[in-house]
């Protein structure tokens, strides 16, 4: 017998300020009764899905922004999604920010099973942008800032598989794959919000897609696992975000994307049994792995060039300067 999926990206397009959670949540609905017609079981929402993208504005007390976040889950606003999916049979992934009791602010997500049971919770854990206000740029990204770094990225059993969560900048990074595969993990749900303009490096600007659509294939293919990524999308509050929202297959082939950058959901059919394709051959990772030799991974953060590499390079320099 197959176990077979129905994945709904459900892009989501711009959020202004003035758009209240009640008018976002009335538009997850409407994406997730889409979802419901297509046939799919799951619909995945993106990263902090509920309001605008705020890490793009300074304020000097981070209480200021404290309206940005949800301080339970589900809470008054977000209750009617909740009881929609359980109504439909239907259930999602959601990116919000957490606020807890004890006064911890994360970037964070959440699985919800179709009876409307939350079974999984994830916070993320690569924080990108700065900490501190850079008026030079056009729009802050001040994530590091306004959130503190999970601590790992966990596995669920969930819709009959093994399902993991990552958030945005993670995607950019093979390590956050690598772990979730190392625990056997099908299916990984990636909520995003990119900025298609780059600050520190505006030649990328154009690039956002191409990388977009590269870390998601190579870390599905090497790791034998489904991806889906999802936007937040268009023209928010004058900052331009990357659409482009995609479900990929084990094999790092695109099954669907989205073509706008509005509210926009594709649907895609995973067969999760597709993933032993690649698990249990070139990707066997109990056969073929070296952790041995893979120390610096976990034992440094930054690159070490060493000492002898450095010695020989001025070295070098040094001869050509003589014959120069
Ligand atoms: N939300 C998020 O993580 N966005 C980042 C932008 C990086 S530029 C500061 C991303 O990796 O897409």
């Amino acid at each position: 017998m197959t176990r077979t999926i129905t994945i709904g990206a459900a892009q989501v397009g711009p959020i202004q300020l003035a758009d209240t959670r009640s008018m976002v949540v009335e538009r997850l609905i409407a994406l997730l009764r889409e979802g419901a017609e297509a046939g799919c079981d799951l619909v995945v929402f993106p990263e902090l899905t509920l309001t605008t993208f705020f890490p793009r504005w300074w304020v000097d007390d981070l209480a200021e922004a404290d309206h940005f976040y949800e301080t339970e889950m589900p809470g008054p606003d977000t209750q009617p999604l909740f009881d929609e999916a359980r109504r439909l049979g239907v259930g999602f992934h959601l990116g919000y920010a957490e606020l807890t009791p004890d006064g911890h602010r994360y970037n964070t997500a959440v699985l919800v099973e179709r009876d409307g049971t939350i079974v999984g919770r994830y916070r993320k854990v690569h924080l990108p942008g700065h900490e501190d206000h850079e008026p030079w740029r056009a729009f802050q990204h001040l994530e590091r800032y306004y959130f503190e770094a999970g601590d790992g990225f966990d596995v669920h059993g969930a819709f009959g598989g093994v399902v993991g969560m990552a958030i945005c900048n993670d995607r950019r990074w093979p390590e956050t794959y690598r772990v979730l595969g190392l625990q056997g993990c099908e299916l990984a749900l990636i909520g995003y919000n990119t900025p298609i303009h780059y600050a520190p490096d505006p030649d990328q600007d154009r690039l956002q897609g191409f990388h977009n659509g590269l870390v998601l294939q190579s870390g599905a293919y090497q790791n034998g696992m489904w991806v889906v990524g999802v936007a937040k999308a268009g023209a928010e509050e004058g900052c331009d975000l990357l659409g482009e929202s995609s479900i990929v297959a084990p094999s790092g082939e695109v099954r669907a994307v989205t073509t706008t950058v509005g509210d926009e959901l594709v649907v895609a059919t995973a067969d999760l049994d597709l993933c032993a394709n690649f698990k249990q051959t070139l990707f066997d990772f109990e056969r073929y792995r070296r952790p041995e030799v893979y120390g610096r991974i976990t034992g440094q953060r930054g690159p070490a060039v060493p000492d002898h590499v450095k010695a020989s390079l001025a070295a070098r320099k040094r001869d050509e300067g003589d014959r120069s």
